[in-house]
């Protein structure tokens, strides 16, 4: 099937299946428009894809080989530049089309900005937004945008969704204060731990979308991020997590966000392929 608003880009190397077949469905979102710090993650998308191939599609610790699952990579979506909220609708769009032609299939977003997710969640309509991130992305406007990257989960709550945020170590007072009198639970990156994971999400109604702002890891492991932090999560910390939620909840879209960068191999893409692979494999086993 075509799509509106995707366009061809490099591909997984896997031999990939058609939209209408696939389990798993890699979108590109390779949108910056609003990032504040430090751009490149337009070519987040292009850079998951590449560092994908310095990696073994088997995985060992699941005995799964993902190059031989359905999977397929309906490219990227052509961005609306400088429009946030514009480029978020094709994102909805275009996973409510594929949703048309395959209701089960589950959409797996490559970014590029985090403010780009609340098109996947539009889409999808899941009851809980389970994200890992550094920042609590609670604000009700930032550089005079809504639709900032810095305002996501503000705008996700709004849409009546339970949420759970971990590895946070950035926020300003007035977010705490809308996390508290709106019921959003989060864990400070230096108290995460497993129990404080299940704690708050076992409660949580499902569908879940989980989204995975890769700013949330520590900053050695991806120092190419749109606004990056000290102090962040390990990798096997966040792997473990997604592990037990794949297994004990319906999750029904996953986004891997903010990777940034424009060096092929770079650091950041290499822990944002490593994730994905193992989202996949989790997803699968
Ligand atoms: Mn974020």
């Amino acid at each position: 099937m075509e799509f509106l608003y995707t366009h061809e880009t490099l591909k997984l190397e896997f031999p990939l299946v058609r939209p209408e077949e696939a389990k798993y469905v890699i979108l590109g979102v390779p949108f910056d428009g609003t990032t504040s710090y430090k751009p490149g993650t337009r070519f987040g998308p292009t850079l998951i894809r590449q560092a994908t191939l310095n990696l073994e599609s088997y995985i060992l610790d699941y005995d799964i080989d993902i190059a031989e699952l359905p999977i397929a990579d309906i490219g990227d979506i052509a961005i609306v530049a400088g429009d946030p909220r514009k480029t978020a609708d094709r994102v909805r769009e275009t996973i409510e089309e594929l949703r048309r032609v395959n209701p089960d299939a589950i959409p797996i977003l490559l970014g590029g900005e985090h403010s780009q997710t609340l098109g996947a969640v539009e889409a999808l309509k899941p009851a809980s937004y389970v994200v890992f991130d550094a920042h609590l992305d609670l604000r009700d406007s930032y550089e005079d945008n809504p639709y900032n990257h810095a305002c996501v989960a503000r705008r996700i709550a709004e849409l009546g969704i339970r949420e759970a945020l971990f590895g946070i170590r950035s926020g300003t007072k007035e977010e705490v204060e809308f996390a508290k009198e709106n019921g959003i639970s989060w864990v400070h990156a230096r108290d995460y731990d497993f129990d404080s994971f299940i704690e708050l999400v076992k409660p949580l109604p499902e569908p879940v979308y989980l989204s995975i702002d890769i700013d949330a890891f520590d900053l050695s492991l991806v120092p190419s991020t749109g606004t990056p932090e000290a102090g962040g999560l390990r990798f096997w910390d966040v792997i473990e997590a997604v592990e037990w939620l794949v297994e004990n909840k319906k999750v029904v879209g996953v986004d891997i966000m903010e990777v940034g960068g424009t060096e092929l191999g770079n650091v950041t893409a290499l822990t944002a392929a490593k994730l994905l692979f193992y989202i996949i494999g989790a997803l699968a086993r």
